[in-house]
């Protein structure tokens, strides 16, 4: 069929009905919650991401879509659209730019408005210059956009939706935002067999990483491995984040591998590697990471602070269902870690007061989990009428403090960190440092740290992680020792 996403081999993606069933979601949500007739609701009309440009050059950087424009109309491909639904009867409209005959010469062939229409499997294609006089054919009492709607992990507003003309129309900005992040937080079952892909390409690349590592390699080799293998493997051309490859002290960087800090240290024998790295198909993301000794054997210091981490993770999938409070879950984690730490020498003191004094956000200062989709850190995590930021120091930055419900992915990323940044002023903070054991802890400044991250499914029932690598230390020495990931059937 000609709507189909595929990279070679990769998985198959039916555009028309992925994006179909989307469109139909979020025009029942809108009626519900606005509760107006039929007759009176409006158009909405998305803008579609522009032509990218490295500041005034003409180096146009690879395209990627507007995450709403994408999940609405499937364009992942093509710049400088707009997109329109008309909430009275679904009927969706694909605004294409007017393409010069020189296109052809130096992009490629220019595609009609029936082979879009084909490709896209949406009710019609138009030109961009003609957005004015198709909107105006409906006769919408008003238009639903964007504008201005505020992304809640960055705070940058949604730029304003632009054609001529547009100042004959009434403009509705408020209703949309909401209902779309809402419709962006409960995955389909199509949206999910994407985003499971994505994460069983990511989950092969990070095994590829743990059997090729060993001691005097540099990080970024370590990335050049992963990022070959996500895209000759799997057909994912990107990441979809900066890759974390972060050895032996520098695992403690929440967000090393960015310019300022492009993985490249030379992995020394002794340490640990992690590796938060994910993969991008058809603009869905994978967000996994993976924690491994450099020469394929945990030390009994390293193994401590990785069975607290795995068990934090662990038990906070296990628990995870319909009904349970994401921060709850934060806590869940918190506790494991820091009893683990106090039974190995590392703390005293009793653990419900640790987490009254916040102690875990000394040792994992960010949020357990976020949610994903198009966007690594997908929107709809503070939403109206759902729980708003939690207080205190670890919990203030989780990305969701939402119950969960089922069809939501959300990351399962316990860690644990000895960051001197951290360390050193709590060291003289009283009340932090009763319950430091001071010179155990110096000597574990150096481990860095370790994070373990799945991306889980919530189900109707339960939850399940849709990534598949070693996790246990067993299962770790036994693939970096050449043993097949999976294991081979008994
Ligand atoms: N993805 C995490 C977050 O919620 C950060 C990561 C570096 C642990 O920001």
């Amino acid at each position: 069929m000609a709507d189909i996403y595929h990279v070679g081999p990769s998985l198959p993606v039916p555009r028309g009905r992925l994006h179909g069933e989307i469109r139909q979601r979020m025009m029942h949500t809108f009626r519900e919650r606005s509760g107006l007739p039929l007759e009176d609701h409006g158009v909405v009309v998305l803008q579609g991401g522009k032509t990218p440009h490295l500041y005034n050059s003409d180096n146009e950087p690879l395209f990627r879509q507007e995450a709403f424009f994408q999940h609405l109309f499937g364009v992942n491909d093509r710049e400088d659209c707009l997109g329109a639904v008309d909430l009275r009867t679904g009927r969706a409209t694909l605004f294409v730019p007017r393409l010069p005959p020189e296109y052809a010469v130096w992009m490629g062939r220019i595609l009609s408005p029936a082979e879009l229409q084909a490709r896209y499997a949406v009710e019609e294609v138009r030109y961009t210059d003609e957005v004015a006089e198709a909107l105006e054919e409906l006769a919408p009492p008003c238009l639903h956009v964007l504008d201005g709607g505020v992304n809640t992990d960055s705070g940058l507003p949604m730029p304003p939706v632009s054609f001529q003309g547009i100042e004959n129309f009434k403009l509705e900005k408020e209703a949309l935002y909401p209902v779309l992040c809402e419709c962006r937080v409960f995955k389909s079952a199509l949206e999910v067999e994407a985003m499971r892909y994505a994460c069983q390409v990511a989950s092969r690349a990070h095994v590829a990483v743990m059997q090729a590592v060993k001691p005097g390699m540099w990080e970024f080799q370590a990335e050049s491995l992963y990022l070959h293998s996500i895209y000759a493997g799997g057909g994912c051309r990107l990441p979809h984040y900066t890759p974390i490859f972060a050895g032996g002290p520098n695992a403690a960087i929440l967000h090393y591998g960015h310019a300022g800090a492009p993985n490249d240290r030379q992995l020394q024998d002794g340490e640990l590697l992690l590796v938060d790295a994910g993969a991008d198909y058809y603009r869905y993301s994978a967000d996994i990471t993976t924690t491994f000794p450099v020469n394929g054997r945990f030390t009994e210091q390293q193994k401590l602070v990785y069975e607290a981490v795995l068990a934090a993770n662990r038990g906070v999938i296990a628990a995870m269902k319909p009904g349970v409070r994401w921060p709850d879950m934060q806590l869940l984690a918190e506790r494991t870690i820091l009893a683990a730490l106090e039974r190995g020498g590392l703390l005293r003191g009793d653990v419900a007061d640790m987490l009254e004094a916040r102690v875990g956000a000394l040792f994992m200062p960010h949020g357990l989990g976020h949610l994903l989709g198009l966007d690594t850190h997908d929107v709809g995590g503070y939403l109206p009428g759902h729980p708003e930021r939690p207080e205190g120091a670890g919990l203030n930055r989780l990305r969701t403090a939402r119950v969960l419900e089922e069809g939501m992915v959300i990351t399962v990323e316990p860690g644990c960190y000895f960051s001197r940044a951290l360390l050193e002023p709590a060291f003289g903070d009283p009340r932090l440092s009763s319950f430091l054991v001071d010179t155990a802890l110096r000597a574990f400044v150096d481990l860095g740290g370790v994070r373990i991250e799945d991306d889980v499914l919530i189900t109707a029932t339960g939850a399940e992680s849709l990534c598949d690598v070693p996790r246990t230390v067993e299962e770790v020495e036994a693939v970096m020792a050449g043993a097949p990931w999976p294991p081979a059937a008994a």
